[in-house]
């Protein structure tokens, strides 16, 4: 939603942005802990990485990746802005721009069309950030930021139908209930008209036959199966069918990847790069865990998680148990539809003691399949690497290693830093951070831009304690 259709909320951010402590502030409650979450829904989140509490940003931690369908418990998030509260009461669905009539929908109109369900992966274009070299800003995600999903809807396109859509189309933009924090732009994200017409895309108001959670888009959001999930808008209200494509900041700055190679570290300009679209093969091995102790000569029952993109199922998995020299085919276990991720297997007795690399690559039908050695983009998009893992073969399995004693903490921060960013989030955000001097003093750059009020005399120590602190990786 944008900002100056809500007045109301323009005014809260702002109090926001001046302190959450100055009198009539909006306090926003931290209903979270490192490992559990109580949206206003009731559903809680089990076991997950918290990248950001406010926004709403957590990781599916590894053991995720061995159910076959991602429970809501498990499901990544991923937020912009503060989750807006629904009514549906009140809530529609409204559809403009160059179209026919414009259509009005409630949510019993929606539901009354006819139902569609998929199961298809999600996963944020972001994932696997934190693997790139040099290291950039934005979430530092792992492997986690993706879940695998049923989704329960009704088609995109028939509702596109029912205003009836312009020969003048060419792109569909979606816009949802949430409210900018500050100066930032509207998370509004648009697809080609063409894609949008196919009949995969959805507007989702299940997940696993339940009704959507607030925090992954309550009541309706865009569901694209085999697309990166950042024009899964959620929360929808308005679907605008353009003669031009869009210009917003989420489509024309953000979400954008060089087509070929580039120079690992340096700035691309956006007008250079294409927007970030369909999921590309991806495997994660979830058995054993990385370094792990397994006995010689016993049956080890290997497993992993093999997806693709764009409706290109699945249809080559391989492994390697010695470091890609020699590849064989693994064994798929099960089968939800080409947009879902597959568990697969692989059986085998270690021969002899060692340290072992294990790799598992998965492929589809175009021919694609996982890069060895990851070209970097500048903002650290479609990591898929084919996952390895190494192993240690041994005589006998030793008793669990004792916890590492902790790390020394880090220097406390500044004041400023709690008066000036620990105000529209928390510092979380910041923590996993790894930026050079000149990336900090960009980003600082940005949250000025975004709203923050930096005082001058504050700057320099905020700059000095954030690059010394939280150095690249
Ligand atoms: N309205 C709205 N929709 C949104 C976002 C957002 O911030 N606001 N984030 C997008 C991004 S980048 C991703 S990866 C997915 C994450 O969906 P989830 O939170 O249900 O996992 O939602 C997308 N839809
Ligand atoms: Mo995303």
């Amino acid at each position: 939603m944008a900002m100056n259709e809500t007045s109301y909320s323009r005014r809260n951010m702002m109090r926001l942005i001046g302190g959450a402590a100055a009198a009539g502030a909006v306090a926003i409650p931290n209903l979270y802990s490192a490992t559990t979450w109580a949206p206003n829904d009731g559903k809680k989140k089990i076991g997950m990485i918290v990248r950001s509490t406010r926004p709403e940003d957590l990781e599916m931690p590894m053991e995720g990746f061995k159910d076959d369908i991602t429970p809501v418990e498990r499901l990544f998030v991923r937020s912009h802005h503060y989750t807006p509260k629904v009514n549906l009461a009140t809530w529609k669905l409204k559809i403009g721009g160059v179209v026919d009539k414009p259509v009005e929908l409630t949510f019993e109109q929606i539901q009354k069309l006819p139902k569609v369900e998929v199961v298809a992966v999600m996963e944020c274009a972001g994932n696997g950030r934190s693997f790139y070299q040099p290291s950039m800003a934005g979430l530092q995600w792992e492997h986690g930021a993706v879940g695998n999903v049923r989704w329960g809807g009704v088609r995109l396109s028939d509702v596109l139908k029912m205003a009836g859509v312009g020969s003048n189309g060419v792109e569909v933009l979606f816009d949802g209930a949430d409210v900018p924090v500050g100066q930032q732009s509207d998370f509004q994200r648009s697809i080609p008209l063409t894609k949008a017409m196919t009949p995969e895309p959805l507007l989702a108001y299940e997940l696993n036959n339940e009704p959507l959670p607030t925090s992954h888009g309550f009541p309706l959001r865009v569901v694209v199966p085999g697309w990166a999930s950042d024009c899964w808008v959620k929360w929808l209200t308005g679907i605008t069918v353009l003669d031009k494509p869009f210009e917003g900041f989420y489509m024309k700055t953000a979400y954008r990847a060089p087509a070929g190679p580039v120079k690992p570290g340096t700035a691309v300009d956006p007008a250079a790069m294409q927007p970030v679209t369909k999921l590309k093969p991806k495997s994660v091995i979830t058995f054993p865990e990385h370094n792990a102790q397994v006995k010689v000569g016993e049956t080890l029952n290997l497993r992993g998680v093999v997806w693709s993109g764009d409706g290109h199922p699945v249809t080559m998995g391989k492994i390697s148990l010695d470091g890609g020299a020699t590849w064989e085919d693994v064994r798929p276990i099960t089968y939800n539809g080409p947009y879902a991720w597959r568990t697969v297997g692989f059986t085998w007795q270690p021969p002899k003691e060692g340290y072992y690399r294990i790799m598992l690559r998965a492929g589809d039908h175009t021919g694609d399949s996982q890069p060895h050695v990851q070209a970097w983009n500048p903002s650290g998009y479609g990591w898929n690497v084919a996952h390895s893992i190494g192993i240690e073969v041994v005589k006998e399995v030793a008793a669990p290693a004792p916890a590492p004693a902790e790390t020394a903490a880090a220097p406390a921060p500044p004041a400023s830093l709690k008066t000036t960013c620990v105000t529209c989030h928390e510092d979380n955000v910041i923590k996993q951070q790894k930026l050079s001097r000149t990336q900090w003093d960009r980003e600082i750059d940005k949250m000025v831009r975004w709203g923050a009020k930096v005082k001058p005399e504050d700057r320099a120590t905020i700059l000095d304690y954030l690059s010394k602190t939280y150095p690249p990786r």
